[in-house]
């Protein structure tokens, strides 16, 4: 398939993406977080559960896969990207391979993964791979972040957007200004308006074609330790005004990081987003934690109560997805969450 059309299949209307690309660092620190110990079994096991979920195709188009998983069989002896298919979802991978501390200042990270990246490449295409993802992060602070920073991660985004689109597979280009510190909402805005600015021109100098990428930012939102609320509709207007100035008029669609919000408000903040949107570019979801807090949770109560932990996830899903297109209302997520309550085994609560 052409990558232009792995975009817009990556962002059909009402669906969005699942982040499940944790590495296994990341993943034994979720898994910890619950109590359930961080094997190669249980990892599959948990990520098994959300793929066969309840109507899961309906709302997710595409699963961001980890290394490990992609090349794992789930239990009916199929490999993890057959079994994504199956359900009309698009198999992707992670292929940046983590941060490291910048030279010349080493209290900021660049990310690193460009090195051997064509062959993995090829091999993650052979295992089924059609859209991948690199992810830089950017922290805020007095001096953060520097012109170093946003010049390193740039050029490395567009390099591996270059050779993935050679590849034939969509990338999914992941700048992200992180939540934390103390700053407001004007300075999240001030510093992703830069990144974005930075990230595009060195798109354009690496020749990426615009219409076979999917952006995956942050939302603008006050820092996580200012004390300030966030109030959604502002955070609408900012996040809307800094993509309109920022984003090329031929990338077909935003696919945004959760980036430590509450499961609710990564919801509500789409929802207003849509609500709001008067361009043609696709405003969806790319959540890993927003989508996935509430199935860990149910999870851990009992690992071999596969339907419990399904009933919670579909149902997130779904509010996502009624987000992506601008019609979740908050007494849906009441109604279906007092089902939940008091029947959490339901299988099919939401149909
Ligand atoms: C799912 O987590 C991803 C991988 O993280 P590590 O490489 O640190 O293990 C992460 O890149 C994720 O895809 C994005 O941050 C979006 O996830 P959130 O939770 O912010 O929506």
């Amino acid at each position: 398939m052409e990558i232009e059309k792995i975009a817009l299949q990556m962002l059909a209307s009402g669906k969005g993406i699942l982040a499940a690309d944790e590495s296994t660092g990341t993943m034994t620190k979720r898994l910890d977080s619950v109590k359930v110990p961080s094997t190669e079994e249980n990892r599959l096991g948990f990520r098994e559960i959300l793929f066969t979920s309840n109507k899961v195709g309906s709302y997710v188009s595409g699963v961001i896969l980890y290394d490990e998983t992609i090349k794992q069989k789930s239990s009916n002896g199929d490999t993890i990207p057959e079994l994504l298919n199956k359900q009309n979802i698009l198999p992707g991978i992670k292929v940046d391979a983590g941060t490291k501390p910048l030279d010349g200042s080493p209290d900021e990270l660049y990310t690193d993964g460009l090195t051997g990246l064509s062959e993995r490449l090829k091999e993650y295409y052979n295992l089924g791979a059609r859209f991948t993802k690199w992810r830089a992060v950017y922290k805020i602070s007095k001096d953060h972040p520097s012109q170093n920073v946003i010049t390193t991660n740039a050029k490395s985004l567009a390099k591996y957007a270059a050779l993935v689109q050679e590849a034939n597979m969509v990338p999914i280009v992941e700048p992200e200004v992180l939540m934390d510190g103390n700053h407001d909402i004007n300075k999240c805005f001030e510093v992703t308006s830069a990144v974005l600015k930075e990230c595009f021109q060195e798109l354009k100098n690496e020749k990426v074609k615009m219409e076979g990428i999917v952006l995956k930012p942050n939302m603008i939102l006050n820092g996580a330790d200012s004390g300030l609320k966030n109030e959604p509709a502002i955070i609408a207007a900012k996040t809307l005004e800094c993509l309109k100035n920022n984003v090329p008029k031929e990338v077909p669609g935003i696919a945004f990081l959760s980036g430590g919000q509450s499961e609710l408000e990564a919801t509500t903040n789409l929802n207003e987003i849509n609500k709001i949107n008067d361009t043609k570019l696709i405003f969806t979801f790319s959540y890993g934690r927003a989508l996935q807090q509430g199935a860990l949770k149910q999870w851990a109560k009992d690992i071999h109560d596969k339907k419990a932990t399904q009933s919670v996830f579909s149902h997130r899903a779904y509010m996502n997805s009624l987000a992506a297109t601008g019609s979740w209302k908050q007494d849906k997520e009441v109604l279906l969450s007092l089902i939940h309550i008091s029947e959490p085994t339901r299988p099919r609560l939401i149909s």
